[in-house]
């Protein structure tokens, strides 16, 4: 059998630095390459420079380690990509292109992670089906769709073993968010372990689908050791864990914190949030690999809350 070797772009993000972790403790240290356009901590394994808009030391990269699997993180993600929409655009469309073309090259393994981005405001927003209408409203989500429809093509028409989730709003402990729509879920968090206040810039009853990140990192890692005959969709699968207001996570942190106190200022994302699901059907990642979440709302506060504190202690 063939040495696993990954490349992960985008490295030193949110995900990008737990799934590294993740990824070292299942191959071992030196069979993970994390990269990222700035420098980061990656203490326990090789790191380079990479900007993914940089095809030859992309190229000379995969083969300087002999990397056989990318697991492509790197990004613009909506509020930024918002600010900034060719940088997004760019970033998001031709750094997956790279990475695309060099799997081709060299018969590679990708996991490219979409997002509930990739809907818009004319997909039904209650139990989002697989299959729906999809016309995103963002650049984030108008290079997200463009990037799964390439996934699809390069898998069938240059047979690259591509894999793909559409992650809800991811909420971890160990990472800062990095400038996404549903940021706030993971600021909250913060505040209130810290004895703050927080100004929350979407309503209180604006429900959209999140996702502790332990569950995002299994569901990665169990979509890219699925037998690729279980592997049906390959534009992206749907993935789903929980999904709630800010006024529900208020209330599931003032158990813990019972003067935590919340304002609300909605601004631009609003409109970005309105325009995502509130729900969201993944049978199908249940059906063709398996897929089950482990944290509702209630143990993942829990486990925020403990590890939040354990930080601010050290
Ligand atoms: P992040 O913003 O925290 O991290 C992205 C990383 O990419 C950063 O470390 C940044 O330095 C790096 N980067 C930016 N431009 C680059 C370039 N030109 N070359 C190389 N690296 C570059 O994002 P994240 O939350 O870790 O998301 C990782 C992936 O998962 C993204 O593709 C994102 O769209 C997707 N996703 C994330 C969420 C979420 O809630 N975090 C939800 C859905 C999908
Ligand atoms: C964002 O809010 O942009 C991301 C995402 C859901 O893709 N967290």
């Amino acid at each position: 059998m063939t040495k696993v070797s990954i490349l992960v772009s985008g490295a030193n993000g949110q995900i990008g630095s737990v799934l590294t972790k993740a990824l070292r403790e299942k191959y071992g240290k030196d069979a993970v390459l994390a990269t990222d356009i700035r420098m980061g901590n990656h203490d326990d394994g090789p790191f380079e420079l990479l900007d993914i808009l940089d095809a030859k030391q992309l190229s000379r990269l995969v083969r300087k380690y002999k990397i056989n699997q990318i697991y492509h993180l790197a990004a613009i993600l909506s509020e930024t990509g918002e600010k900034h929409p060719r940088m997004a655009w760019d970033i998001n469309t031709n750094g997956l292109f790279n990475v695309l073309e060099i799997a081709k090259e060299r018969h590679m393994k990708l996991f490219f992670p979409s997002s509930i981005g990739v809907f818009g405001s004319h997909t039904p927003r209650v139990l989002t089906p697989q299959e729906t209408i999809i016309h995103p409203e963002t650049v984030y989500g108008i290079s997200k769709a463009a990037g799964e429809n390439w996934c699809q093509y390069y898998y069938l028409h240059y047979d690259v073993d591509v894999r793909s989730v559409r992650y809800p709003g991811i909420i971890s402990y160990q990472s800062p968010p990095g400038g996404g729509t549903t940021d706030y879920a993971v600021d909250i968090y913060h505040k209130a372990v810290q004895g703050e206040d927080y100004e929350c810039f979407l309503q209180e009853d604006t429900m959209l689908p999140m996702m502790y990140m332990d569950d995002a990192i299994k569901a990665t890692l169990q979509l890219m050791e699925a037998p690729a005959e279980k592997v049906k969709i390959r534009t992206s699968y749907n993935l789903a864990a929980m999904s709630f207001t800010p006024a529900e996570i208020t209330a599931e942190i003032q158990k813990y914190y019972p003067d935590f106190r919340v304002t609300y200022k909605p601004d631009f994302r609003q409109e970005i949030a309105d325009s995502w699901p509130q729900t969201i059907d993944d049978h199908q990642a249940t059906d063709d690999w398996g897929w089950h979440p482990d944290y509702d709302l209630k143990n993942m506060t829990s486990e925020m809350i403990r590890n939040l504190k354990a930080m601010l202690v050290k």
